[in-house]
């Protein structure tokens, strides 16, 4: 991309920005029509299966292997409740989710579906093991009855003007090729889409999810579209879990990290803020057995082990989604300022902040109930740790046991800030109870090597540099690669954010990573010096606040070489190129132990 057309295109992209706004004000549900805690919260699974949540079936189960065969498909969904506060009806928003190839496309939660095989926004969930390899077969379904593609709703946050999947080929400087500034114009082409499993560690390129690896669904009438992007099943000479078909892309996640909670959401070049809004998301929960996990019994499970995916949306007035980077609307697994009725107990709560730009302060009405935080993105800490707030930014997960055992009877909100976002209505009376929560938890540590190399990128506003604070300059996304970790290695990452008037969640693609501390640009560490409370397991997506140097150790141990990525997990951000390719490189060692990866051929262009 020229100098010239680069500027042209934050020139327009900018213009767009700010034009958005004012269209999303112009129609925007008014929250206030909107009662609060009328529906039950929707129950997608944690760690195990139970009749009273929805989970991903298998197809095969055969050769130490969970195969799934896992379809987007356009549905509607009742996420506003049924009526408004004057007794109007309240349309089904029409999303697009993830749930299983069958015929006919079964929403969870709806009456005789079963919660193993249907359809939602956010999916159901999928219940992995420690070590047992899950390999899915992703199909872009986003088609009608008919097989012709079903487009974006009008308003959608496509813009064409910047660098994006560009389906339709042909960039802004005539170039015919996908993956750059399109055309601009409104977008009215079949959706793509790349599912990517956020916190997925030890995955080949391939499998990634990166976000030029998208691909269009097979619909019978987009011949006049390029059907996948320059990424799709790249690794031909090597990784061979890539098979390329249209329509589909088949991944596979080997599991082999801690247990923890991970989550599935669309990864599409300058579309990812409009994939997720429209529904491209779910929960994904890796479980396992001593000394990995704690034992069966030590903390709530089953129908006390509950994600709460959290995202703050918008409508227009006929239940659209309009994506937008702050919501008005509290949408917890689907449904707005839901309920959850619980026993006085234990439970367990896996929240993911799957929202777009707002960070989660997340607190109970009363002080009488608190979060003992057990878990973080990549694994449990190694001491729970008491905590009244929960700060969670976009992509982040926190695994909290609450106890409602001295609250029987009582109703209460779980906020952010003062927003509410979810009513707990505690019981009378409690089916069993797990005992005190352990003192330590299965966590280990990535060594502090002397030795570890270290890596200094920086923050911009809405881009990335690689460099310190004098040093770095704003890098675009396809402008070459400067990160080249090596397989097997630990190196120190130092994020430097001396240039941006923002805080951002920094996320890295394949490895998990420890906070070390953060420090003021003149090196002082900002006290309390260390990882800030609830940040001492392992991470795989830190707030790099904005003044400040965030130092982290991260662990290229097992991470496959090949192409990943590294970017802010503020949705629009990472679409406006707040996002960098990084090329892990291989060791000889490793390479000539891993006869699949043989002649793989380094980091394409990105
Ligand atoms: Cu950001």
């Amino acid at each position: 991309m020229s100098a010239q057309h680069r500027r042209i295109g934050i020139w327009v992209s900018g213009l767009v920005l700010g034009a958005l706004p004012l269209a999303a004000l112009a129609t925007t549900l008014s929250s206030s029509l909107v009662p609060k805690f009328v529906d039950p919260l929707p129950r997608v699974c944690g760690a195990t299966k139970t009749p009273n949540c929805a989970v991903m079936t298998p197809t095969s189960t055969a050769n130490n292997l969970d195969h799934y065969e896992i379809a987007a498909r356009p549905f509607t969904q009742q996420i506003l409740p049924a009526k408004d506060i004057y007794g109007n009806a309240f349309n089904k928003t029409s999303v697009f989710g993830y749930g299983p190839n069958i015929a006919g496309t079964p929403v969870c939660g709806e009456s005789g579906v079963d919660p193993g095989n249907c359809f939602h926004f956010p999916a159901a969930s999928v219940a992995a093991q420690k070590d047992r390899p899950v390999e899915v077969n992703w199909l872009n379904q986003l088609v009608d009855s008919a097989g012709n593609f079903v487009t974006y709703p009008a308003g959608a946050r496509v813009q064409q003007n910047i660098h994006w999947a560009n389906p339709p080929g042909i960039c802004d400087d005539g170039r015919h090729q996908t993956d750059c500034v399109g055309r601009g114009g409104t977008y009215t082409g079949p959706i793509p889409m790349i599912p990517h499993l956020h916190g997925a560690l030890h995955v080949t390129s391939a499998s990634d999810g990166i976000p030029e690896a998208w691909y269009l669904p097979a619909s019978v009438n987009a011949a006049a579209f390029v059907a996948s992007g320059s990424d799709y099943c790249h690794e031909t000479a090597g990784a061979r879990d890539c098979t390329p078909t249209p329509g589909a892309a088949q991944f596979r996640y080997p599991n082999n990290q801690p247990p923890t909670t991970l989550f599935f959401h669309d990864h599409t070049l300058g579309v990812t803020m409009q994939n997720i809004a429209m529904g491209l998301v779910g929960a994904y929960v890796i479980s396992g057995v001593p000394p990995d996990d704690v034992a069966p019994g030590v903390v709530p499970s089953g129908d006390y082990d509950i994600p709460l995916l959290i995202q703050d949306k918008r409508f227009d007035t006929n239940a659209n989604v309009l994506a937008a980077e702050e919501g008005n609307i509290e949408v917890v697994n689907g449904k707005s300022w839901p309920y959850l009725s619980v026993e006085p107990r234990k439970y367990l709560f896996r929240i993911v902040n799957g929202g777009f730009n707002s960070y989660l302060h997340l607190h109970f009405s009363t002080a009488a109930v608190n979060f003992t935080q057990v878990a973080g993105d990549q694994s449990y800490l190694p001491n729970p740790q008491s905590r009244s707030t929960l700060l969670i930014a976009p992509g982040e997960r926190v695994g909290v046991i609450v106890d409602f055992q001295g609250v029987k009877g009582r109703t209460f909100t779980l906020q952010t800030d003062s927003v509410q976002v979810l009513q707990v209505r505690v019981g009378q009376n409690a089916n069993g109870d797990t005992g005190p929560v352990p003192a330590a938890l299965p966590f280990q540590a990535i060594p502090a090597l002397a030795n570890a190399p270290t890596v200094s990128v920086a923050l911009f506003d809405s881009l990335l540099g690689a460099g310190d604070q004098h040093t770095a300059v704003p890098m675009r996304w396809d402008e070459p690669t400067t990160e080249f970790p090596a397989t097997g290695s630990i190196q120190e990452w130092d994020i430097y954010n001396a240039a941006s008037q923002d805080s951002h969640p920094i996320h890295l693609h394949e490895v998990a990573f420890q906070v070390i501390d953060r420090r003021n640009l003149d090196g002082s560490c900002v006290q309390p010096c260390g990882p800030r409370p609830g940040e001492t397991g392992l991470k795989d997506t830190v707030i790099a606040d904005r003044g400040q140097i965030t130092r982290v150790r991260a662990d290229f141990r097992g991470a496959m070489p090949g192409l990943f990525a590294w970017h802010c997990h503020i949705t629009p951000h990472e679409d406006d190129e707040m996002m960098r390719p990084m090329c892990i490189v291989a060791d000889p060692a490793h390479q000539s132990a891993n006869p699949l990866l043989d002649g793989f051929a380094g980091c394409p262009a990105q």
